[in-house]
Order: structure tokens, then sequence, then C-alpha cells
């Protein structure tokens, strides 16, 4: 398999301005005749000498029935065909191309192109599956305006659905039951977009009036059964139809908005034109099934499609290197949404983990890349929280660094530019800047530009020192970026340092740089972008506490000095509620890695009782925000504790973790089983941020009492299992429960599935409570449940249930043994020959193996070694695999 780079982008040397698609649905194949009308491209004319350039059409495990030119049929030696492209040569420079193939999508088990989920027919065509439908210029920077006429048999195929209107539908003229539907798409569109659906659904539907007066459907189908379960999705569709059009000023532009629901689906959703495809995952909703998690996930990504209307649809990518032009931005934005609709600091704190323990951990191992890659082997492997969630970071420091008015003013003149336009992450950020009078070629954007470029993680270190004598605060900052595969030597980027001075007596000090005339803020915002820079503050007579990187400023690392005293004062004072999060989980994380080390020498270290204080008082103020609250009780990850060291131990993190738990459910027992008895949600469910708040307290707090897993937490975990009315309630019980060794815990994990067995969606939970299960036969466990009559490695959703939460069980993952790594690239093996996409994001936690010790080295790399070993291995895994041995 060979590298795309980006610097080989050329425009294409052919337009398609229509695609007239007939799609003939039969149970034994599926009958595709694509008509193109295409023209030579005048912007790559004869200077780039394509004014001959043939037609070089992609296509992938198509059966080609016929080809015609302006009506002509070609025989076989009028086309040149290979398994990956059709090229029509000599033509003239405008023609209609008419492309008949066959393909069988009952076979199709990757789940990209055309494919049936339980005996529906849909479609994946981002970023390359297009061409698995039909031969095309499968790439993002050709689009075309398409009509799609569906046939297919009325009595499993009820519903016929693509992009667009619904323009004329009928009887077959010619077969019995038989009939068609077509749609008309106005809006040109890369293929990527295209969707096609076919099934047997129902819908429920709503109406969104935009701010201008269009009337909007909205449809939402899922299979017969699910329709009271779509509710909340479409409240958040309503919700997410609002915000843009009240923070971005952005309408929808269609009468018409459908969402189709599938069990089958690699990702979470896709944002094809008006017809959105789901994974049941982000649809699906009650409160006896779905936990509040679920909810808050489906309320983000039913926004982060919808916003894709407008960021990545109406505007989208020049080429597959610009990714993270439409998602960071589409992430930013539905992260903002969420934050608006429920609590903006816990919302911050939530993504800040998943950026830390994915997007930080991906820097830093084999396959790092930048957020817009210089090259790839295959690009379903950058669908990476890199492109996605740091590319998201990146979005919101231009926000940061231009301010809320001066962000807007660049996202107005970005759509003022581009509409319609495939475009790239440098226009993106010209809008930007020069809508705020300044150019591109500044030294500060030309320097941000590196956000895009280069890959790894900065640290940021530093240290202040406080001068009594002249009341001055002088701060200095280092940054470096580390090395990262082929990018050995990194020059220094722009961080947005939001930084604050807090006094002794708790009240941020308004801040004054030496030289300026009058206070300023008390949050300001300083760009470093030296290696190392120094400010000093005046009027500052009191030795402050300073906090940094307020609300998470910049994507980085922080290493800034600061004694264990300061960080408990922050966690009680700071007015920066993600500081106060912050510093106690430093506190946290440097307790417990010292604790690690101790262990290391057959020691333990005790538990500071400053530290326990703090503990208690975050308890004791838990009624002021609760879902914050349980958000500080939490101790980082054993990922995150993994991160913070060259090698990590894995059972030392586990043990150290698992005793500072079990000495805090000791010395505040009574205060844990206040907060438990105090936030019990009994009566009506809802979903507001204050009941959401108080089960994840409650949940916390039961978490620590089973610590110690003595009679009194059992009871209570068991009873709050029995008599849970909240999915929530219920599986934070059952998972207490399956990582303990209670006598019910066989029974109880027996009931769930008894109860659950037909809700495929309940059932993924029951799969990941045991394959998270801190019990030592979790490995067995997960291999006998790949047999259960549940599991179907088919299913992408049971795949990540069961396998993916095994591989993020950091202690039974990775065993010392390695039997943990050999399940894994034995799954991987097996899924590979089903569906490339998911087996390689199995590939990845295995690819990471670098900072363990060398016993554990040995085993990855030997299972990676097998994988990479394979014939017939898919250019997904090979990459990923082989990257990571490099
Ligand atoms: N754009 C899709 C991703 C599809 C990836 C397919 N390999 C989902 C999203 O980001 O909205
Ligand atoms: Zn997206």
């Amino acid at each position: 398999p060979h590298a795309i780079h980006l610097r080989d982008y050329a425009p294409p040397a052919w337009l398609i301005d229509t695609v007239d698609l007939h799609v003939d649905l039969r149970e034994e194949a599926a009958i595709i005749r694509s008509t193109l009308a295409v023209r030579r491209n005048p912007a790559s004319g004869p200077a780039s000498g394509n004014a001959a350039a043939a037609l070089e059409l992609d296509g992938q495990e198509l059966e080609l029935l016929a080809v015609r030119v302006d009506n002509r049929l070609l025989g076989p030696d009028d086309y040149t065909l290979t398994p990956e492209r059709l090229t029509l040569a000599g033509l003239a420079d405008h023609a209609t191309v008419e492309i008949t193939t066959r393909t069988r999508p009952q076979d199709n088990t990757a789940l990209e192109g055309l494919y049936k989920s339980s005996g529906n027919y849909c479609t994946q065509c981002e970023a390359e599956g297009f061409r698995k439908i039909t031969y095309f210029l499968d790439r993002p920077d050709v689009m075309a305006r398409y009509t799609t006429t569906i046939e297919a048999e009325r009595a499993r195929y009820p519903v016929l659905l693509s992009n667009g209107n619904l323009t004329a539908s009928g009887d077959s003229a010619t077969e019995a039951g038989r009939h068609w539907a077509r749609w008309e798409d106005p809006w040109p569109k890369p293929c990527y977009l295209f969707a096609l659906v076919a099934g047997t659904l129902v819908h429920i539907e709503d109406r969104f009036t935009t701010r201008s007066g269009r009337d909007v459907a909205l449809r939402i189908y899922v299979e017969p059964g699910n329709e009271a379960k779509c509710g909340h999705a479409m409240e958040s569709l309503k919700k997410s139809m609002k915000w843009d059009e009240d923070v971005y000023g952005l309408e929808y532009d269609l009468d018409i908005f459908n969402i189709v629901a599938v069990s089958d689906f690699n990702m979470g959703a896709m944002e094809n034109k008006s017809l959105n495809v789901f994974n049941t995952k982000y649809i699906l909703a009650q409160p006896d099934t779905a936990t509040d998690t679920d909810f808050l996930g489906i309320e983000t990504v039913v926004a982060h499609e919808y916003f894709h209307n407008w960021t990545g649809n109406r505007v989208t990518c020049r080429d597959w290197f610009q990714l993270s032009l439409k998602e960071g931005l589409t992430v930013f934005r539905d992260q903002e949404f969420s934050a608006d609709m429920n609590s903006a600091p816990v919302k911050r704190i939530q993504d800040v983990q998943r950026l830390r323990q994915v997007q930080f951990n991906e820097d830093a191992g084999p396959t790092a890349h930048s957020v817009r890659p210089e090259s790839y082997i295959e690009i379903s492997n950058f669908y990476t929280p890199t492109v996605y969630e740091k590319g998201a970071e990146v979005l919101r420091m231009y926000r940061t660094l231009l301010g809320h008015a001066g962000y807007r003013k660049g996202i107005d003149l970005y759509f003022a530019r581009h509409d319609g336009q495939a475009v790239t992450t440098d226009d993106f950020l010209a809008a930007m800047v020069e809508a705020n009078g300044q150019k591109p070629t500044d030294p500060l954007w030309a320097q941000f530009q590196r956000w895009y470029s280069q890959a790894g993680t900065p640290v940021v270190s530093g240290e202040g020192r406080h001068d009594a004598a002249a009341g001055t605060y002088t701060l200095t900052l280092r940054q470096t970026v580390p090395a990262t595969p082929g990018q050995p030597d990194k020059l220094p980027q722009v961080i947005p340092v939001a930084l604050g001075l807090v006094g002794p007596d708790g009240k941020d000090v308004p801040l004054t740089l030496a030289g300026e005339g009058h206070a300023g803020d008390t949050t300001r915002i300083i760009p470093l972008t030296e290696a190392e820079q120094s400010y000093t503050f005046t009027g500052v007579p009191q030795a402050p506490v300073p906090s940094l990187l307020r609300g998470f400023s910049a994507p980085v690392r922080l290493d800034f000095k600061q004694d264990d005293a300061a960080l408990t004062f922050l966690m009680a004072h700071d007015s920066d509620a993600f500081n106060r999060w912050e510093a106690g989980q430093t506190l946290a994380t440097r307790l417990i890695l010292a604790d690690v080390d101790a262990r290391a020498k057959g020691a333990e270290t005790a538990v500071p009782r400053a530290y326990i204080d703090a503990t208690a008082q975050t308890l004791a103020r838990a009624g002021e925000d609760r879902a914050f609250a349980a958000l500080a009780l939490a101790l980082p990850t054993e990922g995150y504790l993994g991160q913070q060291r060259a090698t990590v131990d894995v059972d030392g993190i586990h043990a150290a973790r698992l005793a500072l738990r079990r000495t805090l459910a000791r010395e505040l027992n009574g205060a844990f089983r206040k907060a438990y008895d105090g936030n019990r949600t009994d009566g009506a469910f809802t979903i507001t941020p204050d009941a959401m708040g108080r089960r994840a307290l409650k949940n916390a707090a039961l978490a620590y009492l089973m610590a110690l897993d003595d009679a009194p937490a059992r009871a209570l975990c068991l009873a709050q299992y029995q008599g849970a009315t909240t999915m929530t309630d219920a599986i934070a019980a059952l998972a207490l429960i399956a990582d303990s060794a209670m006598d019910e815990r066989a029974a109880c994990l027996a009931d769930f599935a008894d109860r659950w067995k037909h809700e495929a969606l309940v059932m993924d939970k029951w799969f990941a409570v045991q394959a998270l299960s801190d019990r030592p036969d979790t490995l067995d466990r997960v291999r006998g449940l790949m047999d259960h009559p549940s599991f179907s490695i088919r299913n992408p959703n049971k795949v990540y249930a069961l396998v993916g939460s095994f591989a993020a069980n950091p202690s039974k993952f990775h065993a010392a043994d390695g039997s943990g790594y050999a399940f894994l690239a034995d799954t991987v093996l097996t899924l590979d020959k089903l569906n490339p996409q998911v087996a390689s994001r199995m590939v990845k936690p295995l690819a990471r193996w670098r900072p363990y010790d060398s016993g554990r080295q040995e085993h990855a790399k030997a299972a990676l070694e097998r994988i990479v070993g394979t014939t017939g291995l898919s250019r997904d895994v090979h990459e990923i695999a082989s990257k990571s041995l490099v």
C-alpha cells in the first residue's frame, strides 16, 4: 500500500455537474445506473497538461455491466478497467457518461458503501465509500447536484429515502409489487454526502420554523417498536437548529430534514445532506434503557451532525487532509452547544478528560499526526481524536485570541467567501484573521498555523516569583513541543495562557502588566509565543497563588512548580471552576504517583490529612454543583496516571489508585453515605442538569463506599440495583457489583441479561461492565462472552462494548503475561476479514506498547508482528500495525 501526500494535491481534471442515479434494489444484488454530466475542469486546463486528460473514475468491488458515452455503448476496448479504476480516454470537453454496475449489499460486512442492516438497505460514503456504489470521481472537491431514483419491493421496503426533496414516486410500470421514489437535492455536494435508505421503518415527525420563516419537516426513522425512544433526539435536533441560528446565524436550507437510525454502523453518525444516518446508540433513549451519559451523547451527536450542514456540507473540504476543517470546527460547535444546554464547566472538564485520555495518548505514540496530516495510507484511519478533539481545541484558541465577537466575524467572512466551495484550513485561517483586520502572514498567525502542521502535545513549564518589596509578581513560562514520528524538530507554538492571580483572601487580583497604566481584568490571556517568556505584574503586594491555563485555554501539558498547599488553596478558592477541579486532580496525581514509587520499593505512603480534609470540603460543598462535585471526587484514571511516567507501572498504578479510594472511603465513610442519602432521586425522571448532577454525585458516593466492599455498602448497592428506575442507577450499581466478590454477582448479571436480552443497546452495557470488571477472571469471561447469543462480531457496537471495553481496562488488557495482547490480536485478525475499519480501531490499544516494561513490550510486539505478518491484511490495519512497529 502506498501513501498519499498533501503536497501532491492537484485539482481534478474533470468536474461532474449532475448525477442521475437509478438504484434498483434486489435481494440478490443492487443494480446502479449512474448518468454523469462531466466536463473538463477549466481550472486544471492546458497549462497543467490536462487538455487531453482521461476521465479516471474510482470504483471498488463493483461488477461493471455497461458504459455509455453520449448514448453510445462502449466495447471493452473503449475503456480501461482495473480493480480500483475505470478510465475513459478521448472524451470531448463535455460528455454524458452512463455507467451500470452491480453490487451485493447483503455481503457487505465492512459497512461502507451500500449495505444491509437488520434487513434494511443503507449507505455510508464518507470518506471513500461512494466508489463502492458506482464509478465516480470520489474526492470532496468534485461537487455535483444529485437526482436519485430508488426502486424496490414495496412490501419489504416501503420507505425509500435519499438526499433533498421527494419529487416523484409510484408503482413500477413493469413489475408487480415494486415501487420507486425520486429524490432531488438542489445543493451541489461531494459524493461522500450521498445517502440512500430503503426498508421497513417507522418515523416520528415534528416541525421547526426557521427565523426567516421556512417551515421544516423533521423526521426520525427507526425500526418498528422504537418510535417511543426518539423523543430526546428530536428535542435535541430542534434545540440545535435554534442554537445555530442564535449563535452562528446559520439557518437550515431545505424543507425536510431526515434522520435514520441503524443498528450496524461503524461510527456514531453521518451528516449526509438532509438524510443523516445514525448509529441507534445516538438516537434511542428512554430513562430505563439509557444513562444520563447516553442522553447527553445523543444531544451532542444530533447537534454535531446537524451543524455539519454548514460546517462540512455547504462549505466542504478540498481534500481529506483538510478533514479537521469540518470536524474540528463541528466538534467545537457541538461542545459549545452542549455547554450552553447544560453546565458549561462540567462539559469543559469532561471534554478535557477525553482529550487527555485519548488524544494526548495518540500524540505521544506511534500514530501521532498533526491536525492537518501530511500523508496517509488509508484515510479512514485519520478520523482520530487529533483531527476531531485537538482540532476543536484549535478553534477554541482562535476564539480565545480573537474574542467572541472577533471569532464570529471570522465565521461570517468564512461563509461569505466560501459558501458552496471545497476549501482548506488555510482558507479558514485567512477568513478568521482577515475579518479581524489582520493578515495570515502576521507573525502571530504564521506561527499559529503550526497547530495544524506540528504533531505532539506541547509542554508548558515554569515558575513564579513574588517580590514583596516591589509589589510585583513575575511569571516565567517555557514551552517545548516533543518530537513525533517524522517530526524530530519542533518550533514554538502560539499558546494562549488564560491566567489569574489569586490573593491570600481567595479573591482574584486585577492584573496589571508592568508598563500598563491601569489595572485590567482578573483573567487575562497571555499568548506564549517564545520558547521562554517572562511577565511581570505590578500592584501585587502579597504573594498570590497563580492559576494558569484557566478553562484549559490550550491543549498542552502544564508542568508548573506549585506546592501542595497552593493546589489545596486553588481547590477551594479559584474562581475558575475548571482550575478548581484541575488542582484537585493534580494533587491526587501526585499522591498516587508517590505511592506507586513507594510500592515499587515495598513500602506505602500515607494520605496527607490536608488532602482528606480537602476531599471532605468537596463533599460538604457538593450541593453547590453536584455534577461538578462528582467530577472533582473522581480520581484521575489509570490511563492518565500512566501518561505521567516514562514507563507505566501497570499494577502499581492500579494498586495505588485503589488504595487511595479505600482510604478516602474509610476516612469519609459518613460523609459519602450522607451524600448518597441526600441525593436519592425518587420521583419523576428528568434530565435537567440538577437531576443528572444528583445521580452523578450519588453514584460517585456509592462507588467510594463500595471500594471497601463491606456489608453495608454491598447492601446499599444491591438495593440500588434492584430498585433502580433509571438505567443510570441500574448500570452504576451493576458495574460495582461486577467488580466485587459479592455472592449475588452472578445472579445480578443473569437477571440483567434476562431482562434486557431484546434491547441490543442495553446488552452493550452488560458486555461493557463485564469487560471492565476488576475481577481476575475478566479475560476468560470476555472470551466466553464472544460466544453469547447477544454478541455478534459483525456488529460494531458489540465489538466496541466487549472488546473495546476490555482494551480500556488497563490492569487486565496489560496483563504481564501478554494474554490481553494476544486476545486482541486474535480478535483484530478475525475482524479484519469482515470490517477493516473496526479492526483498525481495535488495533490501536496494542499500538502504544512503548511506555511499558520490557516483558510487556515483547508480548505486544509479538502480537503486532503476528498481525503484520498475516497475508491479505487490510490497508487500514496494516497502516496502524506497521507504523507502530517502526
Ligand atoms: N463525518 C462522519 C465520519 C465518517 C467517517 C467514516 N470513516 C461523522 C462525523 O464526524 O460527523
Ligand atoms: Zn463530524
